[in-house]
């Protein structure tokens, strides 16, 4: 709780004298007539609460110089459900105001009853509004019929802020620098969903010895059993489990067909632990064994990823590293024919490459940006630019090395290639010396992965 509010006090050195920050929680979300889906916090609330709850709402206020006194300069409020015995029977136990101000550390609470007046009171007479528009309509509601209630009270005394400003900015600006706490949680989503990876693989080598089909499903649900039986329920984001040229279909979750032996599958699965993602991809095999069209495929991707790691300094950008992936690619599918130049026959000289990133030869196969941040949500918020510059690596970022190359069988190819997508996905925490692997735990190589499936 001491990180949860040592953030607040950090987001409340960046805000203006007199000024007020709303946050709202996000709310149940139907899944079919009166049933709910598993319940998901507000990445930028979670981050500045810890609070786990639906319909609540964070508040800070940071007073203006002459309403400071002796020794407070701000004040913290979380807005919770009531407590209400029946609702607790039925649908579970709530907080409540009295224990989430002692053990969430508030320095006031109200009753969401209370909700409207509390918010009235915390705007009135404030310079500056913080807040998120456009993310949730019944926040923007609330919100703007608060201004709008201040606005029209000036014999009352009242008066709404004359300044809105977007909130996000600070808030994402923090929550791309990870905590030692952080990166020890994010340490540990990675190890689990390494894990998950290669108890796939496993399972698939297991009942290909045994004769026995794959589906994509079942793959999906040996990875969502071993996220769980380590303590992540849920998985960061829909898992992907394509085989064959599904693989070639970018967010593929339909997960529903069987694996052929002989075609590999492309897993992109990662656990969500407290709140923070994990975001692997590993392309194999389903009957261990590469053949001989998937083998140099796969080398050109992972040869990529590896020239992409061995890059990375504090020089070097999202940008920089994605262009030395598009480079790599690029040359290895104009060696092998795949991109097809008059000269490739002979060799390609380094210019005749530029032409063709120019040109964006390779976006016909590899069609996505090699990297994302990481954290709270999987694609992370920060900014990936800096004054319109690219930023600088630092430690405590983390992003994912992501390469890939897919051809499908519509492709203009040697249909030899056909149905071959491979990604290569692993997390990087940037570091004082370097890099840190969060999900090295994984085979990768074609020589580890085959052993592991033997
Ligand atoms: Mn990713």
């Amino acid at each position: 709780m001491t990180e949860f509010v040592a953030r607040r006090e950090k987001l409340l050195e960046q805000m203006k004298p007199n000024s007020v920050a709303v946050f709202p929680a996000s709310r149940e979300l139907t899944r079919s007539r009166d049933t709910e889906f598993p319940f998901r916090q507000d990445s930028d609330f979670f981050y500045l609460t810890g609070f786990p709850e639906p319909n609540a709402y964070l508040i800070i206020e940071k007073l203006s110089d002459s309403a400071v006194g002796a020794e407070q300069a701000s004040i913290t409020t979380l807005v919770c459900r009531v407590k209400d015995k029946t609702a607790e029977i039925w649908q579970g136990r709530r907080i409540g105001k009295d224990k989430a101000k002692t053990e969430f550390m508030f320095d006031q609470t109200a009753d969401e009853t209370e909700l409207e007046q509390t918010l009235q009171t915390a705007i009135n007479n404030k310079a500056t509004l913080y807040f998120g528009q456009g993310e949730y309509d019944y926040a923007d509601e609330l919100v703007f019929k608060t201004l709008q209630t201040l606005r029209m009270g000036p014999k009352k005394g009242w008066s709404a802020p004359t300044e809105l400003l977007d909130v996000r900015p600070i808030v994402h600006n923090m929550r791309l620098f990870k905590s030692d706490a952080e990166i020890e949680v994010m340490r540990q989503a990675g190890k689990i969903s390494a894990e998950a990876h290669a108890r796939a693989m496993k399972f698939a080598a297991q009942q290909s010895q045994k004769g026995e089909p794959v589906f994509e499903y079942q793959l999906e649900a040996e990875i969502h059993h071993h996220f769980a039986m380590n303590g992540a329920r849920y998985p960061a984001y829909g898992t992907i489990v394509g085989g064959g040229e599904n693989a070639c279909i970018l967010h593929y979750t339909e997960n529903q067909d069987e694996v052929k032996s002989g075609d590999l599958v492309l897993i992109d699965s990662g656990c969500e632990l407290q709140g923070y993602a994990a975001d692997i991809t590993r392309t194999w095999p389903v009957n261990g064994k590469y053949s001989e069209e998937q083998k140099v495929i796969y080398e050109v991707v992972l040869d990529a990823q590896l020239a992409v790691l061995e890059a990375i300094s504090p020089d070097a950008s999202l940008k920089s590293l994605t262009d030395i992936s598009i480079r790599k690619i690029t040359e290895g599918l104009v060696r092998l024919g795949i991109i097809k130049t008059p000269e490739s026959q002979n060799g390609v000289t380094p210019e005749q490459i530029d032409d063709l990133i120019a040109n964006n030869a390779h976006r016909a196969f590899y069609m996505h940006g090699l990297a994302h941040w990481l954290g709270l949500d999987v694609h992370d918020v920060g900014d990936y630019n800096q004054a319109g510059a690219q930023r600088g690596l630092q430690p405590g970022m983390i992003f994912t090395v992501e390469p890939g190359i897919y051809i499908d069988s519509e492709a203009d190819c040697d249909p030899k290639w056909h149905g071959i997508g491979v990604r290569i996905e692993d997390n990087i925490l940037i570091t004082d010396n370097g890099y840190e692997n969060l999900t090295a735990d994984v085979p990768k190589t074609i020589e580890e992965i085959e052993a592991l499936m033997r």
